[in-house]
């Protein structure tokens, strides 16, 4: 829970109440908190001594009542103070700010699991890594560089996704993806829940950071570039993310839409469904079906979410591994990039093999069979 809030006395003459406002004394001035408390509680039962405001040298100290507050005002504003080390106190009524209005999510109520949403074909497991997972991933992408869009930086592996475009460049494979990232394939191959989930292909990863209070703009993820699932991992710190479903026939989801499309403004209309998940920080998200082609899903610029009637700060960041299937290509990249590696290697030969033999029969006929 957050310190009470105080207002900053206004004039001499502030309104009296049981909470002073003392200027010249704090941790920064050398007084102790403790030792603050101990001569104002000479006057009257102290509630608790606060810090005014970040500069160390201002507090609020809030008695039980206002004849405490009174006294202490009367004895100690303008005088030294022997037993804070001579110094001269300057103090004010203070008054109790009504809580601060947080901007949150528009009130939708917020799940904490994916099956209340009512939305086929989404799933979110928590505790898909472990804490210390969770710090070597984040190790792992910090030591490789960012690159900076305008509001959070991103990384790429398999194939770049072209924010210009908006698709992907199939012909520039960048390699598998990195191998720091196996173990979650190995572990996405082996979900019960996702029937074939062994014959999974995720060839392109896309991580993402997203500086505190930083969302992502509503979007489906573009049909022509990915197919299949969507797997989201988020890691550092939580968010919420909304799904909106668009009515037949009104504003129906871009086809060609992407990760990076405008802004829609929040849409109020009741032709639009809204839904809203907790994504806690090592949760994995799986868009697939409806919740993949029917929902926007977008994650609201927000400092601070309602969550079941609790506040939740975002951390000072946020970083997400979405995994998913470029269209048209298949390596089968699932269920560990060194089985992957074997996959694609038989595939090669393979092929050789073929054309080798095609060559043969050219030249010699089935003769030399
Ligand atoms: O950060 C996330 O979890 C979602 C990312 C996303 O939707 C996207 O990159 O298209």
């Amino acid at each position: 829970m957050g310190l009470p809030r105080f207002a900053r006395p206004k004039g001499v003459d502030g309104k009296s109440s049981p909470n002073l406002y003392v200027a010249n004394c704090g941790p920064a001035v050398g007084l102790s908190i403790d030792a603050i408390s101990s001569v104002f509680s000479t006057f009257g039962e102290v509630n608790g001594v606060y810090a005014a405001d970040e500069s160390g040298t201002r507090v609020i100290v809030s008695y039980i009542n206002e004849n405490a507050a009174q006294a202490a005002l009367k004895a100690l504003h303008g005088r030294p103070c022997p037993d804070l080390g001579g110094r001269f106190l300057h103090i004010q009524y203070s008054i109790l700010q009504p809580p601060k209005q947080v901007h949150t999510n528009d009130s939708i109520p917020v799940s904490l699991v994916a099956s209340e949403l009512n939305i086929p074909g989404l799933y979110l497991w928590h505790d898909f890594v472990t804490a210390k997972e969770e710090e070597e991933l984040l190790a792992a992408v910090d030591d490789i560089p960012w690159r900076c869009l305008a509001k959070r930086k991103v990384q790429h592996y398999g194939y770049e996704f072209l924010y210009e475009t908006r698709n992907v460049n199939t012909r520039q494979h960048m390699g598998e993806l990195p191998s720091f990232v196996s173990f979650i394939l190995g572990r996405i191959a082996l979900i019960s829940d996702l029937g074939d989930a062994a014959n999974i292909v995720l060839n392109q990863l896309t991580v993402n950071e997203y500086p505190s209070g930083v969302g992502l703009s509503p979007h489906i993820d573009t049909h022509s570039a990915f197919e299949g699932l969507i797997f989201s991992l988020s890691l550092a710190g939580p968010c919420i993310m909304e799904f909106r479903r668009h009515s037949e026939g009104v504003c129906l989801p871009k086809p060609n839409s992407d990760t990076e499309s405008k802004a829609e403004s929040p849409d109020s209309s009741s032709n639009v469904k809204r839904r809203a998940i907790y994504l806690p920080p090592r949760s994995l998200l799986l868009l697939s079906g409806e919740a993949r082609y029917a929902w926007h899903h977008y994650i609201p610029h927000h400092k601070v979410d309602l969550v079941k009637d609790s506040m939740i700060r975002r951390g000072s960041r946020r970083v997400s591994f979405t995994f998913r299937k470029v269209r048209g290509i298949h390596f089968f990249v699932v269920p560990s990039a060194g089985l992957a590696s074997g996959f694609v290697c038989l595939q090669f030969i393979l092929c050789m093999y073929l054309i080798a033999l095609k060559i043969l029969i050219d030249l010699f006929g089935y003769g030399f069979l």
